[in-house]
């Protein structure tokens, strides 16, 4: 899996802040309001103990202390261990922690001490960026005139998923139970025709021409959206990281871009081992 630096997380506070304002507007729902509606639960002042894990590539600098931002920015209480790995895992415990968060190098998770349920990050990233662009109001379809069965703007049910791996095929998962017409592009041709014969989603021909209003993409890689694939207003949702298009390219099309580095993904984690909300 493609690794965080620090550098990647330096302005990950102004970035969150700056994404939920931009979900709120596409979406009418801040980004906690949507989380709870997408997982159905809701936070109980569950304490959050998160733990500095030392496997493999080690402590990325500022990723506990990301965390510890995202729990306190949405209203929950929360510690870093000092103690790392296991003896942080007992510190946590032992410090009352309700919820824990950690990370090796292959997984992200977590993890409800109480209720038993498990996370993992790229799962939850993959489902909330969808989320995000399934319910984009006024994409407004701008650009087509012509009218889909259900009276929607053409371009508002198409999305283009770049990246099929393990954040990209919980996304193009997420978009098909949403009811999108989905076109598939990866730079593995065996993966893409693994998923086009498991789900009901179509090959995106890079010379094809088609445009698209909803652009999802994950990829470790810069620069992957081909300029002819976008429309005036573009909305792009991309957990990927480097940015996957260029600031001259979003400032041509006036692309709006959903992108963050941790925080987003965690929080729907955390959403995804609260208690059930009844009704
Ligand atoms: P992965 O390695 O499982 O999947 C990446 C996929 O992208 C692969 O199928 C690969 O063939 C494809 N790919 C690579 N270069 C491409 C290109 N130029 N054009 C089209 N497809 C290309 O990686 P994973 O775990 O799905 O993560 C994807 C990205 O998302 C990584 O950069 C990772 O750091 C980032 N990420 C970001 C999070 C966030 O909260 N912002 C959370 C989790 C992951
Ligand atoms: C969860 C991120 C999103 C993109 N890539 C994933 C990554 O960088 N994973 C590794 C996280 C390691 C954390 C380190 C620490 O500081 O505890 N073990
Ligand atoms: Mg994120």
């Amino acid at each position: 899996m493609a690794l965080l630096t620090s550098e990647d997380l330096a302005n990950m506070t102004n970035a969150l802040i700056e994404n939920d304002r931009l979900i709120t507007e596409l979406t009418g729902l801040s980004l906690d309001g949507l989380c709870r509606e997408i997982y159905k639960t809701a936070p109980k002042n569950e304490k959050i103990g998160i733990i500095p894990i030392t496997a493999g590539g080690g402590i990325i600098g500022s990723f506990s202390e990301s965390l510890l931002f995202t729990a306190r920015h949405f209203g929950m209480d929360g510690f870093i261990t000092k103690n790392t790995d296991v003896a942080g895992y007992y510190e946590a415990v032992m410090k009352g922690a309700d919820i824990i968060l950690m990370a090796d190098d292959l997984a992200y998770i977590a993890q409800n001490l109480r209720n038993g349920k498990i996370s993992h990050n790229q799962i939850c990233t993959g489902r909330i960026y969808a989320e995000i662009l399934c319910r984009a109001k006024n994409t407004g379809g701008k650009n087509t005139n012509d009218k889909n069965a259900d009276g929607k703007n053409a371009g508002d049910n198409e999305v283009l998923v770049i990246g099929l791996g393990k954040v990209g095929t919980p996304a193009l998962e997420t978009f098909i139970k949403g009811g999108q017409d989905v076109y598939v592009f990866d730079v593995d041709s065996n993966r893409v025709d693994a998923i086009v014969s498991k789900y009901p989603v179509k090959k995106y021909d890079p010379n094809g021409g088609k445009t698209f209003l909803k652009i999802f993409e994950a990829t470790p890689c810069a620069d992957t959206i081909p300029e002819k694939c976008l429309l005036r207003g573009s909305l792009i949702s991309t957990p990927g990281i480097p940015c996957c298009i260029s600031d001259e390219l979003i400032e041509k099309y006036g692309v709006r871009v959903v992108q963050e580095p941790l925080g987003i993904g965690t929080l729907s984690m955390l959403y995804g081992v609260f208690d059930e909300v009844k009704g």
